[in-house]
């Protein structure tokens, strides 16, 4: 089978960057949250983090096993500091709004350069994004009636602490 066209690739490797990107966001927002003393929400972001490497791996794959070139390029610094656990976590959903867009985008172009193989692997992202939104939003949500209010705070923490690595 042929590689996806130049075009594309260059557009796939500019994605597997953007992963990185995300996992180099999460990363900062663990260190933030550790250096607060927030061990759940660290533990949150750190999963998460990895969760980004494995997506930047996907793509990586993808190229190789279509006879592509990966180029891997600069990846741009993440946000370091953050006001709260709200703003950390308003920041995260901000960002996976703008991966979905790329995403798509990315999609659009499968499609324009009528490369199939591309347009199914992308599936698996779209709906990953669906539910990246999903639990980033929610994170907001639950942040927002936790207020100022140190127990809820805390309950929260404690929560986000058991999310499976
Ligand atoms: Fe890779 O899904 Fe988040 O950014």
């Amino acid at each position: 089978m042929a590689a996806p066209s130049k075009k594309l690739q260059d557009a796939l490797n500019a994605q597997i960057v953007a992963e990185f990107h995300s996992a180099y966001v999460y990363l900062s927002m663990a260190a933030y949250f550790e250096a607060e003393n927030w061990p759940g929400f660290a533990k949150w972001m750190r999963v998460q983090s990895r969760e980004e490497v494995e997506h930047a791996m996907k793509i990586f794959d993808f190229v190789n096993d279509r006879g592509g070139r990966v180029q891997l390029g600069a990846i741009e610094k993440p946000p370091v500091r953050f006001a709260s656990p709200l703003d950390a976590f308003r920041k995260a959903y901000e960002h996976e709004r703008k991966i979905t867009q790329k995403i798509h985008k990315l999609y659009d172009l499968a499609v324009q350069e009528g490369d199939y193989p591309t347009q199914v692997m992308l599936q698996w992202f779209i709906d990953e994004q669906v539910e990246e939104e999903k639990i980033t939003s929610e994170a907001v949500a639950r942040l927002e009636r936790a207020g100022d209010h140190p127990h809820a705070l805390l309950m929260l923490d404690r929560r986000f602490g058991k999310r499976e690595e």
